[in-house]
Parts: C-alpha cells; structure tokens; sequence
C-alpha cells in the first residue's frame, strides 16, 4: 500500500486527516482547501517560491492557534506561519511537498487596548501595521515602525523578522518597541508574557527569542508595543551629495546638530530616480540637474516649536559650501514631503516594473559604507556586464539594498542565472566588511545556506539547541532560517570578490 500523505482526506476514525480534525475544532469557515482559495498563499511576493499546501487555515483566537498546533504536532505536521506575504526571503510561503499546512494570522486583528498614559498598546499579530500605527495616532501617540509595505504586511510577521524600515536610526528595530508577547508553542501551550513593563529583570529574557525567529519557535498572536510622543513637526529634505562619503559625513554632522531628532536617513542613486519616475506614475525628480547620489533626510520632533528647518537648513548650507552637498530642495508643504517618500518608498516596484534583479538586504558598519561601495561597485561593473548596480537604502543605519537589475536588452534568464555568483562575491566582502548578509528582511529559505556559512558554529549551535528545546519535532516552518540536520560547512571553498 502507498503511503498517502498525512493530510489527505481519510475516513472518519483514528486516521482521518488532520484538515477534518482542524476543521471539526475551528469550524468549517476557518479551513481552506480549494486551490483557488489557498493559491495567494502558495506564492511569496517575489514569486521566487511556489509551494504547496494541504490547506490554509484562518484562526480567529489564540485558543483556535492553539489547538491547531497541538493537533498538528501530534500529527507530525508542518505549519507554516503566514502574516501579510510581504517577505524578501520566501519566509511565509510552504514548500513543495504539499505536506503542511499554511497558518494565516489575518483574523487575529484586534487591537486589544492602548494605555495613552502609558505609552503602549497591544495588538493582534494579524493587524496591518498601518492600522497599528493609526489606533497610536487617534490617541495622540506615535507607533514609529514604518515601512513601504505598511498597508499590507501584518504586526506578527515584523515581529517574527524583527523588521526594520525607514526610522530605526531613531527609534530601533521592532524588537526595541516590544515590551511583551504572546506566543503559542509548538505543542499549544501559550506563552502569556504580554506585560507592558518597561522593567522586568526575572531571569531569562525568554520572549526576545520569538522576536526575529520566522515562526520557527512559536507563532506570535499579540504583543505589547511601546509608543512615543507624537510627531508635531517635520523637516525633510532631498538632496543631491557628492558621493557617498558625503552622506555619511553629511548625517554625522546632522545628529550632532540636530541631537536625536534625525529620523530617517536614506541613500538614493541616480538610477532609482531615473526608475521611478519613469515608472511610478506622479513621481518627479525633486532637483533639476542630475547627480550621482542623493539623500533624503528627516528630522523629527513632538515640540510643534523645535526648529527643525532651521537645523536641517543650516547643515546643508555648511555641506553645500564645503562642496558635500551639490543640491537640495527642503519640502515646503506635507505635499512635498509625501512626494519625496514616494519616490523613495516606490523604488523596489520601480525596480520589479524595469525587469529581473538581484536582492541583496546587507549592512556594515556606517563608517566603512563607502569604502564596501566602492569595491563593490567595482566587483559588479566587472564581473556583472548584463547587470546595473541599484544600491539604496537606510545608509543611517549602514543597510543597503545593494540590489542589480537586468541592463536594458539583457537577456533576463541569464542575468539571474549570474545570481549565486553575484551573491556570493557581494555577500564575502560584506563578511570582510564585518557587515551582516541579511540586515532587516530575515533569512527564510532564501538565506538558509548563507547563515551555514557565515554564521559561527558557536551561535549556529546554540540556534539549533533552542529550536530542539521550543520546537522537538519541527513542525514549525521547516526548511526556514536553520536545517535542523545541517550538510558539513564548507568555509574552505569559499571564493573570494577581490
Ligand atoms: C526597502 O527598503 C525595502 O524599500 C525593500 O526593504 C528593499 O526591494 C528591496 O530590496
Ligand atoms: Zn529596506
């Protein structure tokens, strides 16, 4: 007799599939089964995966993602943890057995309450971020987490990849806005760590571990977030920089001007204006002239009377006469800035709509951005003729996009057929660099063989004793982050770019 999946329909009994238990716990309105209902969540955002699943599964509480784990860790069952799709890494998406089931967070969506006092709320893991950060600013607050995908992606899925975005020069990851979770284990049971203290020194730190994990020690279902003053005003800035040792001398000179109130500090090439406008319908070049790099910068404060222009204004001119800054036009209405950011925020459409490219999310420290630039940039003019250099990003906080697209007239397979290559030489000078290969979108499955290789044996070991410890029979995201049974590393064959 052939073995037939777990999951498969099986009569009534000790052997029916695991999709009729679930479904007899959670109601026939939580399953889903039919292939045009589960397709959205069997392809990654990039379409780099396309898996399969058994079914789609919607809990409405925490009690419902408990018994669905419980039931599929008798079973033996993967599960895959899914928020709003928006991964980099192919982190949400199952593989391609069609053995695991998909766990969609979407109707866990409440915001539970917020403490404008306190300066927190808690929210449901399936709420868009956006609408965290609108229940913050009903109540005069600021939940400071902002990224391009916010009116899609979900608060469980940045807190499982501990998301970054655009303000964490200024407020941190998502992991430094979190006071505390709520995390259903691999065998049910709930982890009810949702304090909102902002001191609690009672032994390990034991949720931190969930935070950046991608679902493979728990499923996240709420946290408690720290909020901040409202922002009452705002400077923002364009402009056009000699290179890119003037953007990073351009932006010590404004935290020292401007104290903490730089909140964003974004390295543009002339490509991704050239990209943008020609793709991204209503964005215009805010300058004339064309330049090599630009930046866009932003201060904030909650004193509607700080004098932010003045600040911003004052570092400019001093770069303009110093010969740092070429350029720059200061937003002069809230319609300006908008068309700043989306001329920012729009850059990886822009990219998607001009053909193939090559994704590579790397940090190193901010000093030495320029330097990795250069010899980078080199690398790929060299070895990557078919291909043009995209490099953008939050250089605040050394984290570039050091992404390439398909030259114009290229041919697209053969560009991406370069892409191990390419990775591989970018991803060695970063490691030579100091610098991290995935330094705000997680690794997934993408980047499983990167951490083997870059990772210490050290943290790779103590990794996976805490997914034997939280998860023994791996029905957590398998295959994403760390394979369980790791091949042999092979540092040895390791190339090098220069
Ligand atoms: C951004 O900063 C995102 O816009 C996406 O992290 C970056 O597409 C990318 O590589
Ligand atoms: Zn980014």
């Amino acid at each position: 007799m052939s073995a037939s999946p777990p999951c498969a329909r099986r009569p009534d009994g000790p052997l029916r599939s695991i999709v009729d238990q679930i479904r007899e716990r959670l109601g026939e309105h939580a399953v889903l089964t039919a292939p045009a209902d589960i397709a959205p969540y069997l392809t990654d955002h990039r379409g780099l995966y396309h898996g399969r699943a058994c079914a789609v599964v919607l809990p409405r509480t925490v009690e419902q993602v408990s018994q669905a784990l419980s039931l599929c860790n008798e079973r033996r069952i993967g599960v895959v943890p899914h928020g709003g799709n928006t991964s980099y890494c192919g982190g949400a998406t199952p593989d391609e057995s069609g053995r695991q089931i998909v766990l969609a967070l979407a109707r866990l969506d409440r915001i539970r309450s917020l403490d404008a006092a306190g300066f927190t709320l808690v929210a449901e893991a399936g709420c868009i971020l956006r609408n965290v950060q609108s229940a913050a600013d009903e109540c005069g607050r600021l939940f400071p987490l902002s990224l391009g995908s916010e009116g899609s992606c979900q608060i469980g899925g940045n807190l499982a990849t501990n998301a970054g975005g655009t303000q964490v020069l200024r407020y941190g990851m998502i992991r430094d806005l979190v006071l505390g979770l709520e995390v259903v284990l691999a065998d049910g049971r709930v982890l009810p760590s949702l304090s909102a203290l902002r001191k609690d020194n009672t032994g390990y730190d034991v949720k931190s571990l969930f935070l950046g994990s991608e679902g493979t020690l728990g499923v996240i279902t709420a946290a408690s977030l720290k909020l901040y003053p409202k922002v009452r005003r705002l400077a923002t800035a364009f402009a056009a920089v000699r290179d890119v040792q003037a953007a990073v001398e351009l932006l010590a000179d404004l935290r020292e001007r401007g104290a903490d109130s730089v909140s964003s500090f974004e390295l543009l090439p002339r490509i991704a204006v050239d990209l943008t406008t020609r793709h991204i319908p209503g964005v215009v070049d805010p300058l004339g002239a064309r330049h090599a790099w630009y930046v866009l910068c932003e201060l904030a404060s909650s004193r509607a009377d700080e004098p932010l222009s003045e600040t911003l204004e004052s570092a400019l001119a001093a770069a303009l006469e110093s010969g740092g800054v070429l350029d720059a036009a200061l937003a002069q209405s809230e319609r300006e800035r908008e068309a700043f950011w989306r001329m920012r925020e729009s850059v990886p459409e822009a990219q998607r709509r001009d053909g193939a490219s090559l994704k590579h999310d790397i940090s190193v420290p901010v000093g030495r951005l320029p330097e990795f630039v250069r010899q980078a940039s080199e690398w790929v003019g060299q070895h990557v003729p078919d291909g043009r250099l995209v490099a953008y990003g939050h250089v605040g906080d050394g984290n570039l996009h050091f992404n390439l697209n398909q030259a114009p007239g290229a041919d697209a397979a053969t560009f991406l057929s370069r892409s191990d290559m390419v990775m591989r030489a970018i991803h060695d000078l970063v490691h030579d660099f100091g610098g991290s290969f995935s330094a705000e979108h997680g690794i997934g499955r993408l980047k499983v063989a990167e951490l083997e290789r870059y990772g210490s044996a050290v943290e790779l070991d103590l990794m996976r004793a805490i997914k034997q410890a939280l998860d023994p029979n791996g029905i957590l995201n398998p295959g994403k982050v760390l394979r369980v049974q790791s091949p042999a590393r092979a540092d040895a064959a390791r190339p090098r770019v220069r």
